[in-house]
């Protein structure tokens, strides 16, 4: 039997969940009682409902993520939650964790990770909550965990239970008198079951075989390593040649694991030789996905969204489903809006962050959503997926018989094409960042620059129509989500916009956003030529050089 103590604890007043849940540097973390205090206040928050129910822990293997699993189940003992499940080691991704939920009727999930962040001692590490529709908590519950973290006084703990949680098998304890089961779980089974159910494996496995599809898949060393082997190789027949840096390790074996053109570019160089067809890398919990075709051609993933908008019903799912609407983030290129108009579906635009599609999935409003962070999902789950999209990705090769190329020259030729790129500033000074913004909201706020033509340097003019603080209001629950990025809307469509990241551990890092739409094919160039004159346009208009003293992005999408 365990017994549970009552611990006397200071609150931390800096336990504000961003974009996508908690993330600070390991350093931080680990100060006394810091990870114990935001566990606890995610508890009160939840409130008794936790009592007599189930929670579900993953996490994708970062430093000090075994340690905060474990503490997390002394926590949840002593909380008297009912039962956790735990992936074996901690491991579980974060679509496997929205998944479980679901289908186990849980009450909620917690998720140890930072996503794309690095990992390792001097890295970050992340704590995220998920409610009982599998989803990331809304900002009102995130707001009143921090509130409940900046006046916690004390928090519970069972010291004595120790649960080993490296060997798939259920543990049921007593607990001052009740009994509390952990069961730790292999974390990829009724995943990737639940994927066959979705996809139809027999043609996808038949389809690779046949056409001797060459597929090149990176974990970057992140969570998916294992799913990778399991789905792709074991039940569809790629060679585990195909899959590089699949061993889900502490530090990422140095690797930052975000899938971009930059912090890929093994994948990318890989890709240039021409021998694969599809290639993909997924983030450190495997919610986002990068999809390049033969000789790396880049697949954007707001292009990705409306290539898989215009093709989804191939997918055995939405066979049964049938498809709703499509929802994308503010920021992501409107190239699956077209796609929405020529289907008579509606399309729903939302600020930033996965959580903001939860109620629309669980209206039933849409059955496709994505992020231009290479984020792609669909109602399966409430998170974005990236093995999901890379199944879909497969499923539309083995439908229409195209390559990745075609598929994308063929859907400009359709509807036209949205360039589309993202400047990422990392890591700038706070204050400078926070300053330049607030010069942004000031021109916003005296609407000066509406109707004014800016010009870039190269001579192309755009007439401003319209520039705002994109703010949202949830047509489910009505709630409403302001300053969520600085939007400058010109006559031609075209639009610039600038937000601060949610999810970095230190400084600022800006995002710049730039969305423009060419409906002949034919002028089509390439997107860094056709964007020059807009990212001029932004450069000058933010004076960004001035107050970040940057001259360069750190990355480039
Ligand atoms: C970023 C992306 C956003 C994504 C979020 C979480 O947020 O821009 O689209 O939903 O990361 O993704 P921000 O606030 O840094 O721009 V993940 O895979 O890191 O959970
Ligand atoms: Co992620």
């Amino acid at each position: 039997m365990a017994c549970t103590t009552n611990i006397k604890t200071l609150s931390y007043g800096d336990q504000k969940p961003g974009t996508s849940g908690l993330r600070k540097k390991v350093a931080i973390f680990q100060q006394a009682h810091y990870s114990e205090n935001f566990i606890q206040s995610i508890f009160d928050t939840v409130g008794q409902s936790i009592q007599s129910n189930t929670i579900v822990v993953g996490g994708d293997g970062r430093y000090w993520e075994p340690e905060v699993a474990r503490l997390l189940i002394k926590m949840a003992a002593a909380n008297k939650v009912k039962k956790v499940v735990v992936g074996q080691n901690g491991i579980m991704s974060t679509p496997a964790v929205s998944h479980y939920i679901i289908k186990h009727g849980a009450i909620g999930g917690i998720v140890l990770t930072a996503s794309h962040n690095p990992g390792g001692p001097l890295n970050d590490f992340g704590i995220k909550y998920n409610g009982e529709n599998g989803g990331p908590a809304p900002s009102s519950v995130t707001d009143r965990i921090y509130t409940t973290s900046k006046n916690l006084t004390n928090y519970n703990i069972c010291h004595d239970l120790d649960i080993d949680i490296s060997v798939v098998s259920s543990h049921q304890v007593d607990v001052d008198g009740n009994s509390f089961t952990v069961e730790v779980i292999d974390p990829v089974k009724d995943y990737a079951s639940y994927m066959e159910e979705i996809f139809d494996f027999p043609q996808l496995r038949g389809y690779i075989k046949k056409t001797n599809l060459q597929v090149l898949v990176s974990a970057l060393n992140g969570v998916m390593g294992p799913y990778v082997k399991e789905i792709l190789c074991q039940r569809l027949g790629v060679p585990e040649s195909s899959a590089i840096a699949c061993e889900p390790l502490p530090d990422f074996g140095g690797l930052h694991p975000d899938p971009n053109l930059t912090y890929a570019a093994s994948l990318v160089e890989a890709m240039k030789d021409g021998i694969y067809d599809i290639g993909a890398a997924f983030d450190g919990d495997g919610d986002r996905n990068m999809i390049l075709g033969k000789n790396a051609f880049f697949v954007s993933p707001s292009d990705s969204l409306a290539v898989l908008a215009d093709h989804l019903d191939c997918i055995p799912y939405f066979k049964k489903t049938g498809i709703k609407g499509f929802a994308r983030s503010m920021p992501t290129a409107a190239a699956v809006d077209r796609v929405a108009v020529a289907k008579g579906l509606r399309v729903f635009e939302v600020p930033t962050g996965w959580k903001y599609f939860g109620n629309l999935m669980d209206a039933g409003e849409i059955s496709l959503c994505g992020e231009e962070s290479f984020g792609t999902g669909s109602d399966h789950i409430r998170e974005k997926d990236g093995m999901w999209a890379l199944l879909a990705w497969l499923s539309v090769m083995a439908h229409t018989g195209k390559t990745v190329e075609q598929l994308l020259t063929d859907h400009w030729s359709k509807y036209g094409r949205n360039f589309f790129t993202r400047y990422d500033y990392e890591e700038c000074d706070a204050n400078n960042a926070s300053e330049m913004m607030s010069y942004l909201r000031s021109l916003v706020d005296s609407g000066s620059l509406i109707g004014k033509e800016l010009l870039a340097t190269s001579g192309e003019s755009y007439t401003v129509q319209l520039m705002d603080d994109f703010s949202y209001t949830d047509p489910i629950d009505k709630s409403v989500t302001t300053k969520q990025g600085i939007r400058v809307i010109f006559t031609d469509g075209s639009r610039i916009i600038f937000r601060l990241s949610g999810t970095g551990s230190s400084g600022a890092t800006v995002r710049l956003y730039i969305d423009s739409y060419e409906s002949d094919a034919k002028k089509c160039g390439q997107s860094a030529e056709m964007l020059a004159p807009l990212i001029n346009v932004a450069l000058t208009l933010s004076r960004l050089k001035e107050f970040t003293g940057r001259d360069t992005p750190t990355v480039i999408t």
